[in-house]
């Protein structure tokens, strides 16, 4: 069955900053990184893991749902819906690679947040018509973060990206920081993804989270 898209399914992004989170570069667990982003005021979170095995995964997944949810934060899970609907997470995000989204929309229903990675102009243009909450677009600048990252897109490919994909909410993704961040909005993402930007230093988490925060509240 073949779910279209509807504005239902469709995530309004109260707050323009989407944390992701990286064990790697933290240092920190799951659920310690969850709960920095939280005190400094994120109410989306990402939680991306590519080590750990799929149990520990869920176990890790588990511990930061607790903390976001108690901070009255949603959780997405990165690349498992299995696993997002496991723990009760608030939905999840897919690669290209990962499975449909269609079948995650069956599995996780249609009050979930599904959002997709996309990297070009033609796999935005094809994203905006699948059942999802949101589709985001890298990485926009160079990044480290990821292993073998795509092409960058640019502010200008971003753009067109906006152009082509009608009304989805589009976030932007890949070597955002506070400087550049508000040019990354003003090129027409309705949030930012980051996670270099907020995580490096353990120390300064909160406060990184809040300088974004006040930063992106543009209207
Ligand atoms: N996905 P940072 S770029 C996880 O292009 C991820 O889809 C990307 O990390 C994409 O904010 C990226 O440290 C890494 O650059 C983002």
């Amino acid at each position: 069955m073949y779910l279209p898209n509807t504005l239902s399914q469709m995530f309004s992004f109260s707050s323009r900053l989407y944390a992701i989170t990286d064990t790697r570069i933290s240092g920190l667990s799951q659920a310690q990184q969850v709960a920095h982003l939280c005190e400094g005021g994120a109410r989306l979170i990402q939680l991306r893991e590519k080590q750990l095995a799929p149990r520990s995964f869920y176990n890790e997944a588990e511990a930061a749902v607790a903390e976001a949810h108690k901070n009255g934060a949603r959780l997405i899970i990165n690349d498992r819906p299995d696993i997002a609907l496991a723990v009760g997470a608030d939905g999840v995000h897919l690669g290209q690679d990962d499975l449909p989204p269609e079948a995650a929309r069956r599995l996780l229903g249609s009050d979930a947040i599904i959002g997709l990675s996309t990297h070009t102009l033609l796999q935005a243009r094809a994203a905006s018509e699948l059942p999802l909450s949101y589709l985001a677009i890298g990485p926009i600048f160079a990044t480290t973060t990821k292993a073998n990252p795509e092409s960058v897109v640019g502010l200008d490919g971003l753009r067109r990206v906006r152009q082509a994909t009608g009304a989805i909410p589009l976030v932007a993704i890949g070597g955002i920081t506070a400087d550049n961040a508000i040019h990354v909005i003003g090129a027409g993402a309705d949030a930012v993804a980051v996670v270099s930007a907020l995580l490096a230093e353990e120390a300064q988490i909160s406060d990184n989270t809040r300088r974004f925060l006040r930063l992106l509240q543009v209207n």
